[in-house]
């Protein structure tokens, strides 16, 4: 049976969404952040190297990353279901979102969360530390940020999906940056289309269902 190692608050939900979506029975070993550094607890990383979450187990298996996983899962459960058919535009489209997520969209989201929640450096070079994270924050993290959220909401306006007009796995993976970006990029309604997607997948059975079946999931700012 599929092992979800889940962190509380984490990209791990979007997996447990996945296996709802494709009625695949799955259990859950938990692992809870450090409230202090908000890290991973070291048990992890006796599970995967990486100490990372999602990590699954499934019998001789143990995998790490999401969108990997998502592949595995789709795979071996999917029977072609969320995912358009091979060699058609919307494939290529998925493959796109499918990389994208976490490739470009996450890591000046990360990077965003590290500079905000970074302590008050020593107070002899506080306003140099200070000049420097407000420079790496409007020269490039905020404008890169900006820039892929303009784009989402014109590919949105395209078709109701991120790959087309069918919910895909795509779109699960996508939920992440988007569902980061409310907490802590300033998303809102003056981007509607994304707001509007937030508010489809809310509304799906197998979203609720895994909310259920993950425990808390507040998005960390
Ligand atoms: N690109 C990786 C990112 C994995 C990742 O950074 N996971 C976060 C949870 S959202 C984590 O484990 N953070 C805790 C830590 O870094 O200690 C994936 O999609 O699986």
């Amino acid at each position: 049976m599929v092992i979800v190692h889940h962190l509380n608050n984490s990209r791990s939900q979007r997996l447990l969404w996945l296996l709802e979506e494709l009625g695949v029975l799955y259990d859950i070993k938990r692992y809870q952040r450090d409230p202090k550094t908000m890290l991973a607890p070291p048990e992890l990383r006796k599970v995967h190297p990486l100490g990372k979450s999602p990590v699954i187990t499934d019998g001789d298996v143990t995998l790490a990353e999401s969108g990997a996983i998502m592949e595995y899962v789709l795979e071996k459960f999917g029977r072609g279901r969320l995912m358009p058919k091979p060699g058609t535009p919307e494939k290529l489209r998925y493959t796109f979102w499918m990389h994208f997520a976490e490739g470009s969209a996450m890591p000046p989201l990360v990077m965003k969360l590290v500079l905000d929640r970074m302590g008050k450096a020593p107070l002899l070079i506080r306003p140099i530390a200070n000049a420097i994270v407000r420079k790496v924050k409007t020269g490039f993290v905020e404008p890169n940020i900006n820039r892929q959220l303009d784009y989402m909401e014109a590919e949105l306006g395209r078709s109701t999906w991120f790959a087309g007009n069918e919910f895909t796995a795509a779109d699960i993976q996508m939920s992440f940056p988007i569902e980061a970006s409310t907490a802590r990029a300033g998303l809102d309604a003056r981007r509607p289309k994304l707001m509007e997607f937030l508010a489809r997948i809310h509304a799906r059975e197998a979203y609720r269902a895994a909310l259920e079946r993950g425990g808390e999931f507040r998005l960390l700012r």
